[in-house]
């Protein structure tokens, strides 16, 4: 059977990894080596120095690539370095439109570092196909998308925006870590690029920090492997083996991680002092048509507002036992969040609230335990906030 025609999880098993040709291990070993010994100079296996190539990374590379059904893969010491390979291969005088809705660390390398080089930025409501349309200019060389966006889980229809870029030769790039491949394949969509933290469901545990670009482009791949090495945001092999296992799981825990998280929203949505909830699984959703088409589950994001104050809020983020206060998500753990004064504290309040992102909001990494225990933990933390 050809790799390609195996399903999702067969692949997320077995993608990229073989049985070790010495020993006839079945995990791929942790090449804990900084350089490869040469039979003459320059006459070497294909691996010469571990910033340019690691038998470990190839590993995981090979894999993420085969799940995002690519053709080239580069792993990456986390998620912000893998966005910043990307970003370098535009040049002083190039724009970039990008969402409106972004992890606030992407927006403040856009706003706070990259602009310093002279490359300019439109943020904009992706989900409105209209705005995006005319917001490219005749300097636009990337569209960059999150969806869902993180954290107002608004979807773009990924197909129409590819569209819409193509036609102007621009290159769509989709930062797919809160959907993963699991869930939806960007580049099957029309997405030149897709870029991923690694340190959210890909690893899954909570324990490693990391990040990828796929593509099925070789000039772009070749591209962000020459950056990749002359730069060096490398991650290291022990990290790479921590995602590569992970990996095995991915379709498993999402699968858990979407069901609870339907149930939490489905909880939220009907509770008295809950003001909003954002989840793309809830029909009420805006985008929950495109999503429903585009993807093969919701995902396990949950963000709401509540009826009380922002205070309130920040207090409720205290009040639960099993949703732990954390940045992050993606792993087995349920985790809470205040987006403004945490995730997304890179962002100036009015450009956060001009894009919808409420003082208030409260975000969910709903995790793989039993949901009746997470919805005691909520019903618990209400209990204690509006006592
Ligand atoms: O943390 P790092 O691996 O560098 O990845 C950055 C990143 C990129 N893209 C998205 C969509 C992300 O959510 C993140 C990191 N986000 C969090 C830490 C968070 O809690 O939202």
């Amino acid at each position: 059977m050809h790799d390609k025609d195996q399903a999702f999880a067969t692949k997320a098993v077995h993608a990229g990894t073989e049985p070790e040709p010495i020993t006839g291990a079945i995990m791929t070993p942790v090449f804990m080596t900084s350089t490869y010994v040469q039979k003459a100079p320059a006459e070497h296996t294909g691996y010469e120095y571990s910033r340019t190539g690691n038998p470990t990374r190839r590993a995981l590379a090979k894999a993420l690539a085969a799940l995002e059904n690519a053709d080239h893969g580069l792993c990456f010491a986390s998620g912000m370095s893998a966005t910043d390979t990307v970003l370098r291969t535009l040049k002083s005088g190039d724009h970039v439109i990008a969402g409106n809705d972004l992890y606030g660390g992407t927006y403040r390398l856009f706003t706070k570092v990259y602009q310093r080089f002279g490359l300019t930025f439109s943020f904009v409501d992706c989900t409105d196909l209209e705005a995006l349309e005319n917001a490219f200019q005749d300097n636009t060389k990337l569209l960059w998308l999150e969806s869902p966006t993180n954290p107002l889980l608004r979807i773009t229809d990924i197909k129409a925006a590819a569209a819409l870029a193509k036609k102007r030769d621009v290159l769509l790039a989709v930062d797919n870590t809160f959907a993963t491949p699991a869930l939806q394949q960007p580049l099957d969509l029309g997405a030149d690029i897709v870029v991923h933290s690694t340190t959210k469901y890909l690893g899954g545990h909570s324990d490693v920090v990391g990040g990828a670009v796929l593509t099925r482009s070789q000039k772009i791949f070749d591209e962000l492997a020459y950056l990749q090495n002359a730069v060096g945001a490398v991650p290291g092999p022990m990290d790479c083996f921590l995602v590569l296992r992970g990996l095995k799981t991915l379709s498993l825990r999402m699968e858990r991680h979407c069901a609870n998280a339907k149930r939490v929203a489905t909880f939220l949505a009907e509770h008295p002092k809950v003001d909003r909830v954002y989840y793309p699984g809830l029909e009420s959703h805006p985008n929950h048509e495109i999503a429903a088409k585009q993807m093969n589950d919701f995902g396990g994001m949950v963000s709401f507002e509540l009826k009380g104050t922002v205070e309130q809020g920040k207090v409720f983020c205290t009040k639960t036992k099993l949703f732990q206060l954390a940045e992050s998500l993606g792993g087995v753990e349920s985790l809470i969040e205040h987006p403004p004064t945490m995730t997304h504290g890179a962002i100036e309040p009015e450009v956060r609230r001009a894009a919808g992102l409420a003082d208030g909001l409260i975000r969910l990494s709903v995790g793989v335990e039993d949901c009746d225990d997470l919805i005691a933990d909520l019903t618990a933390a209400f209990e204690a906030c509006f006592a």
